[in-house]
C-alpha cells in the first residue's frame, strides 16, 4: 500500500463550470483517486474554488453582491454540483480561507528572505473618479485592431487580440464608466523567476516520464525569447490576500493583494490544512512536508494545458524558492480542450452543457462515462449529441446494463434469487477467464499510466467479453437439456457482475453501487486473484434483481437537447 496525493486544478469561483471544464481536470482526477483507493492505496484527494482576482470581483459586481458573500454562495453551489457528479474529494476547500491567507503570506516572506522578491515601479492606469488603480480587465475601450467598442484592457473578445490597456482607444473604467484615466506610477512586488531558471530547468529535466504535452510547454517557457521572465505577484484589488501584513519587509503596499495565480496553487497545501481544520484528517504535514513523512508520497496533479506553465514553473519557483522541504509534484497529467458540437463551449453565450444542466437531464454516470471515455488526452475532443447518445445506448445500456438484467432475470426465473449450484467450469469458462486475465492486466496498465481513453476502451472490452461468453454458453437454451451446465454459466455470470462493479466503480460509481447492492455483497476487494474473484459469490448466495441500470436516450430527446443547449447567437 502506497500513499498518493492528488490535486485537481481549482475551478474559478465565477459561475458554474461546463462539461469541458469538468473533463479538463476534476473528473479525471476523481477517476484516478477512486482507482487508487480501489487498489487499496491511501489517497488524499483535494480540490477547492479559486476565489480571488478580477473575475471574482467583476462577477460579484455584476451580480450586485458583496464579493465575500458571492464567493461563499458560489462555493456552496460548486460543492453541491461536485457531489452530484460524485467527485470524491477528501476536501473541497476555498482559496479565500484563512489557512491560504496565512500560507501565501508565509511564502512571500520566505521568498523575500531568499532575495527572490524585488520591488518594481510601474506606470498603471489610475481612475480619478473611482479613486483607484485599474487592473487590465477593469479598463474597457475600443479595440485598435477591429474597432469593437467593448474590448477589455487585456484582450478583445471580438477579434481575440491580446491587448495592453494603453492601446485602447477612448479607454474608460469598467467600474464606473469614468474616462478621466491617467497613467500613474505604482509599486509592485515581482518574483525573480529568472534567478531560478537553472534550478527549475534541472528539476524539469529530471522528469523524464512526463507526458510530452506537459514538458514541451514547460521547456518552451523556460527557453523562449529571453527565457523565464520575472513575474509581478501583486495587484491593485481589494479582494485577495493582503500584501501589507504585520512582519512584511516592505512598506506602502496597502490596498494591494497578491496576484491570484500566486495564491491559487498555494491553496493545494492550505486545502490540506482546511481538511484538518474541518475535522476530516489529523496530519496534513505527512502529505506535504518531506521532513514530516511526505517523502514517500507520490503527488499527481491534473489540469488543462493552459494551466501547465503555472504548475511546471511558477508554483515550483514558489516552493523551491522558499528553501523549505515542501513536497513537489511527481507527475502532471494535462488535458487538451473539449469542444462542443462544432464549436466551443461558451459561458457568455450559454453554449454547451453546464454541470447543473447536465445533472438535471441525466444521472452523473451517463456523463462520467462519455466524458472519461472521450477525454481530450492527445488532442482536442468534441462533444456531439449523436456520439453521446450512441455511447450511452451501446456501452452502458446494451453492453453493461443488458448483461446485468439478462443474467439476474433469467436466474430468478429458472433458479430463484440466489446463486445457483451444480455444474463445473469447462473449456469455455477457462477461455473466458484467460481472456479476462489478459484484459485486466491491460486495464490496470492503462489506469496506472492514467491513459484514460485506453482504460475505458479496455473496460468496455471486458464487458463485451462477458456478453460474448453468455451468448456462446446460452444458458437459456442449455437449461432445457443440461440444467447443471446452465447453472454453472449463470453462477459465473453473477460473479462477473461483481467483477464489473469493482472495475467500473471509478468510472460509474452509482451504477457500480447498484450492481454490488443487488448482489448483496460488500466486498469491493480488487481482483488481484482473478480466479478467486470469479468464484467469490458461492452457490446459495442471495441476490435481488436490480432495476434497469441505464435507460436509452431517444432520438427525440437528442434532438430536443441539441436545440436547447445550442446557445444564443
Ligand atoms: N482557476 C484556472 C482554471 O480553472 C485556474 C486553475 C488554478 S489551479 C491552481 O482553468
Ligand atoms: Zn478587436
Amino acid at each position: 500500500m502506497a500513499r498518493y496525493l492528488i490535486t485537481s486544478a481549482i475551478p474559478y469561483i465565477n459561475g458554474i463550470k461546463h462539461l469541458g471544464n469538468l473533463i479538463g481536470s476534476q473528473l479525471p482526477a476523481d477517476l484516478h483517486a477512486r482507482y487508487l483507493r480501489g487498489r487499496g492505496h491511501e489517497v488524499l484527494f483535494l480540490c477547492a474554488t479559486d476565489e480571488h482576482g478580477t473575475p471574482a470581483e467583476l462577477a460579484a459586481a455584476r451580480a450586485g453582491r458583496p464579493v465575500a458573500e458571492y464567493c461563499a454562495e458560489m462555493h456552496a453551489v460548486q460543492a453541491r454540483l461536485s457531489q452530484g457528479f460524485r467527485l470524491s474529494f477528501d476536501h473541497f476547500g476555498r482559496s479565500s480561507s484563512p489557512e491560504n491567507h496565512r500560507l501565501t503570506q508565509h511564502f512571500a516572506l520566505r521568498l523575500a528572505a531568499a532575495g527572490l522578491i524585488s520591488e518594481v515601479t510601474e506606470r498603471q492606469m489610475y481612475s480619478v473618479a473611482d479613486g483607484r488603480f485599474l487592473p487590465d480587465r477593469y479598463i474597457e475601450g475600443t479595440c485598435p485592431n477591429c474597432g469593437f467598442t467593448d474590448a477589455r484592457g487585456d484582450q478583445c473578445d471580438n477579434c481575440t487580440k491580446q491587448l495592453d490597456p494603453g492601446e485602447l482607444i477612448n479607454p474608460r473604467s469598467a467600474i464606473s464608466g469614468a474616462t478621466d484615466l491617467e497613467l500613474r506610477a505604482t509599486r509592485h512586488l515581482s518574483l525573480r523567476q529568472s534567478a531560478m531558471r537553472d534550478r527549475l530547468a534541472a528539476w524539469i529535466d529530471g522528469k523524464t516520464g512526463w507526458p510530452i504535452l506537459t514538458t514541451s510547454i514547460a521547456r518552451k517557457w523556460l527557453n523562449d525569447g529571453d527565457g523565464l521572465q520575472d513575474r509581478g505577484i501583486t495587484r491593485d484589488l481589494a479582494w485577495g490576500v493582503p500584501v501589507q501584513f504585520p512582519g512584511a519587509p516592505w512598506t506602502g503596499m496597502e490596498g494591494k493583494v497578491f496576484y491570484v495565480w500566486f495564491d491559487a496553487p498555494i491553496e493545494y497545501i492550505a486545502c490540506a490544512q482546511e481538511w484538518v481544520a474541518a475535522g476530516k484528517g489529523r496530519d496534513w504535514e505527512r502529505w506535504w512536508r518531506t521532513d514530516r513523512g511526505a517523502g514517500d508520497v507520490t503527488y499527481i496533479q491534473f489540469m488543462g494545458k493552459d494551466n501547465v506553465p503555472f504548475h511546471t514553473l511558477s508554483f515550483p519557483a514558489t516552493i523551491l524558492g522558499s528553501g523549505e522541504p515542501w513536497k513537489l509534484v511527481d507527475y502532471i497529467k494535462s488535458f487538451n480542450y473539449l469542444n462542443y458540437d462544432g464549436g466551443q463551449f461558451s459561458t457568455s453565450r450559454g453554449r454547451g452543457v453546464f454541470m447543473d444542466q447536465a445533472l438535471a437531464i441525466l444521472p452523473a454516470d451517463y456523463w462520467r462515462w462519455w466524458l472519461l471515455s472521450h477525454a481530450p488526452e492527445n488532442a482536442d475532443a468534441e462533444f456531439t449529441w449523436e456520439n453521446f447518445q450512441a455511447a450511452v445506448n451501446k456501452d452502458l445500456a446494451d453492453v453493461l446494463g443488458n448483461l446485468v438484467s439478462r443474467v439476474t432475470k433469467f436466474c430468478r426465473a429458472k433458479f430463484g434469487e440466489s446463486v445457483p449450484e451444480g455444474g463445473t467450469w469447462g473449456p469455455r469458462e477457462a477461455t473466458l477467464a484467460a481472456d479476462l486475465g489478459q484484459r485486466l492486466d491491460a486495464f490496470e496498465g492503462h489506469m496506472d499510466a492514467i491513459e484514460i481513453r485506453k482504460a475505458a476502451a479496455e473496460l468496455r472490452a471486458i464487458w463485451v467479453a462477458g456478453n460474448e461468453y453468455l451468448q456462446a454458453a446460452a444458458p437459456w437454451t442449455v437449461v432445457r437439456t443440461d440444467p447443471a451446465a446452465a447453472a454453472a454459466a449463470v453462477r459465473l455470470a453473477l460473479n462477473l457482475i461483481r467483477l464489473y462493479a469493482i472495475l467500473a466503480r471509478p468510472f460509474i460509481p452509482d451504477a457500480a453501487a447498484a450492481m454490488m447492492g443487488a448482489l448483496g455483497c460488500e466486498d469491493w476487494a480488487w481482483p488481484d486473484d482473478l480466479g478467486a474473484a470469479l468464484t467469490r459469490l458461492p452457490p446459495g448466495h442471495p441476490f435481488a434483481t436490480p432495476d434497469v441500470l441505464f435507460r436509452k436516450i431517444t432520438d427525440e430527446e437528442r434532438a430536443d437537447w441539441q436545440v436547447r443547449f445550442a446557445g444564443r447567437r
